[in-house]
């Protein structure tokens, strides 16, 4: 590894960068690899060449861009912190304003350049050692262990499970994890899992045999610190779980299981524990298929001696984005396992797990949109183009204008969700709180999912060519952000998670839903500003309301249909309360009334508005099939 380095210490160098200036360069994006050195030296060569250079190509240099360089993430976000001021108690606010800043410090300080490493230096996999023995060994860089040692140190976990706010832990724990997402290099990922893992054992009431991991995986001490991976994708699927598990279960003698399977995908496979689901076999060999037939279990990855338990390592997965951790695929040989759920209960105990998975999928997509609207409006101060500098141009304002307006709408889903799962792990939550819950994390995941897919292409655009280099760190951003709407759970099978939710409740989720929203629009009809945003909200909640009540004489197959449609209605009706109910506070600011009311404008609805386009009919459904196979000769079948 090399790294570009245009001054010396003590100096100024000619782009007028300090030496502090350009070390912060090199970590965070002109590192080069080690085939690049000799191109290193040609350059450093040029630069020495450069000073004698002629005055017109000296001035050209000047037309060099300057790096976007955003600040300290907590300080320079406005949002979060009226939304803290607005909602923590004062004692509570004092304590955590205060380390948030010191956080930010941090992360600009230490942790992205760390981020940055693990981009450089990904896991690879050592199957065989030196002298032909088998190992599966994935070597994971310094930097991505520095990683987890920081996870321990500033509590990431453990700040959920100590409570030392009480109901407003999980606010502070989640506000913490989206500053920490877009510098983690990708340690967000077993974060998230750890969280579930942590999470499914609480709910079980810690058993005895799961002390041990429970205390390691909301340990504060780097040196006992465990992460958790979540093994559910095998080959047959990752979204039909119940019908794509093939991994059974062998009862032994002392009462554990031996695992034999294939995972197919695996994420952060270098984690020290995971929980994964599997079938029991019978006396006879036999299992129950369905998703009656999975239960969860515990295991350890490594003995005390870090040998495999009864654990093979085919490969790693060669991904699109996210490559700073290792996705492997797994053969469980024997793997020694503890059963942790009742018989046939796998998957209702370890959506304790998704659930929160889920949560922190979002606080990704959140924090991806955040951080690529820092880097662009950083940028448009510095950039200039047709004689005057981006933030100039009213056309470029709109366009950040306009994610700026969709990341406020997700980070108060995000917040809401946060201070709801606080409640609830609190014994402070209703049942209304406990049915919103259940009902807004798919809603969220899917939704901002998709967001910050949009928002990261578009930031991206915004920075013009830059926007598509490599060493700029943006196409890292926008490549890990885009599977954000596939992890835990795509989109459609999110909707459907929707409607699962609602059908569960025997429709009081939905009522819920209603009468939160009515709730926050309430101190908005008094502001002759917010009126006709909450206005928007109302009508969009009734339009709605009449769907609901259509769908219902319809039966499940419209409604499928709708089921993405309506999971967005969900979202932009509820994200457009929030943010109505945030401007209408004592104190809000002139620019909270207006991302409101920008938000109200969009289409609050879009269930209600392609039903009256009939998209939901029988006949548009054929044609669905119809178009996706015009020209092929599937079509011709249909
Ligand atoms: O992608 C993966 C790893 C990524 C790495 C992690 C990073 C994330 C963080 C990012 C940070 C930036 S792992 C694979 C992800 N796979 C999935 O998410 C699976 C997607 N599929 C589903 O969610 C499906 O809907 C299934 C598997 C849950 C459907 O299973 P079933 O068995 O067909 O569903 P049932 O029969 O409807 O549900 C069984 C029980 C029911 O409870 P009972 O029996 O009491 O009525 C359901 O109500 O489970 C309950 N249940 C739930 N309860 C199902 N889902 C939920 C839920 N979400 N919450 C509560």
């Amino acid at each position: 590894m090399f790294t570009l380095a245009l001054c010396r210490p003590g100096a100024t160098c000619r782009l007028r960068h300090s030496w502090d200036r350009c070390q912060a360069c090199s970590c965070r994006g002109f590192r080069t690899t080690a085939g690049q050195g000799q191109q290193v030296g040609l350059q450093e060569k040029q630069v020495g060449a450069d000073l004698e250079m002629p005055v017109a190509r000296r001035e050209a240099e000047t037309l060099f861009q300057e790096r976007p360089e955003p600040g300290n993430q907590y300080l320079e976000d406005a949002l979060l912190r009226s939304y803290l001021q607005a909602h923590l108690p004062p004692k509570v606010l004092e304590e955590v304003s205060q380390e948030l800043e010191g956080f930010g410090n941090r992360l600009l300080t230490k942790i992205r350049s760390l981020g940055w490493e693990c981009e450089l230096n990904p896991p690879v996999f050592r199957q065989y050692d030196a002298w032909g023995q088998r190992v599966d060994h994935i070597v994971t860089c310094s930097a991505w262990k520095r990683m987890k040692e920081i996870a321990a140190e500033e509590g990431l976990i453990a700040e959920a499970y100590e409570r030392r706010y009480s109901n407003w832990s999980r606010v502070h724990q989640a506000v913490k994890l989206y500053l920490f997402s877009t510098a983690s290099g990708g340690f967000n990922c077993p974060l998230a899992m750890t969280d579930g893992a942590a999470k499914v054992i609480e709910s079980l009431g810690v058993p005895a045999s799961l002390r041990n991991a429970f205390d390691r995986l909301t340990s504060r001490d780097p040196r006992k610190f465990w992460t958790s991976g979540q093994w559910m994708t095998e080959r047959r699927g990752g979204s039909d779980v119940a019908n794509g598990t093939e991994t059974v279960a062998r009862k032994q003698p002392d009462g554990t299981y031996h695992l034999y399977g294939f995972k197919w995908f695996t994420s952060a496979a270098d984690s020290d524990m995971a929980l994964t689901l599997a079938r029991i076999e019978d006396a006879e060999g036999r299992v129950k298929q369905g998703s009656g037939g999975l239960s969860l279990f515990f295991l350890r990855v490594r003995d005390e001696e870090e040998k495999l338990n009864g654990i093979q390592v085919q490969r790693l997965k060669a991904k699109l984005g996210t490559r700073q951790m290792a996705t492997a695929e797994l053969w469980l040989n024997g793997a020694k396992a503890e059963l942790i759920s009742a018989e046939g209960r796998g998957v209702a105990s370890i959506s304790n797990m998704l659930n929160i998975t889920r949560i922190h999928n979002v606080i990704g997509a959140v924090a991806s949109m955040r951080r690529m609207i820092s880097l662009s409006r950083q940028y448009a101060l510095k950039r200039v183009a047709f004689g005057k500098l981006l933030k100039d141009h009213p056309l470029h304002m709109q366009t950040i204008a306009r994610m700026e307006v969709q990341t406020r709408g997700a980070f108060l889903l995000l917040m809401e969700m946060a201070r709801l799962l606080g409640l609830a792990e609190t014994n402070m939550a209703s049942e209304q709180d406990q049915l919103l819950l259940r009902l807004l994390v798919p809603v969220a995941k899917l939704y901002t999912g998709k967001q910050a897919s949009a928002v990261a292409i578009e930031a991206m655009e915004s920075f013009g060519g830059q926007g598509y280099m490599e060493d700029t760190g943006l196409p890292v951003i926008v490549r890990d952000t885009l599977v954000l709407s596939i992890w835990e759970g795509t989109t459609n099978v999110l909707s459907l998670d929707v409607l699962r939710s609602l059908t569960k409740s025997r429709g009081q989720a939905m009522a819920v839903f209603f009468s939160t929203v009515q709730n926050k629009l309430e101190s908005a009809w008094s502001s002759a500003e917010l009126q006709a945003a909450a206005q928007s909200v109302q009508d969009a909640a009734g339009r709605l309301a009449r769907f609901c009540r259509g769908a219902a004489s319809e039966g499940a197959a419209p409604m499928e249909l709708a089921a993405r449609d309506f999971s967005y209605s969900l979202a932009r009706i509820y994200a457009g309360a929030l943010l109505i109910e945030h401007a209408a506070r004592p104190g809000s600011s002139r620019l909270d009334v207006c991302a409101a009311q920008r938000w109200c404008r969009q289409e609050l609805c879009p269930a209600a508005a392609e039903l009256r386009n009939g998209s939901y009919s029988a006949e548009e459904s054929s044609l669905d099939g119809a178009l996706v196979y015009d020209g092929s000769p599937a079509g011709s079948r249909l």
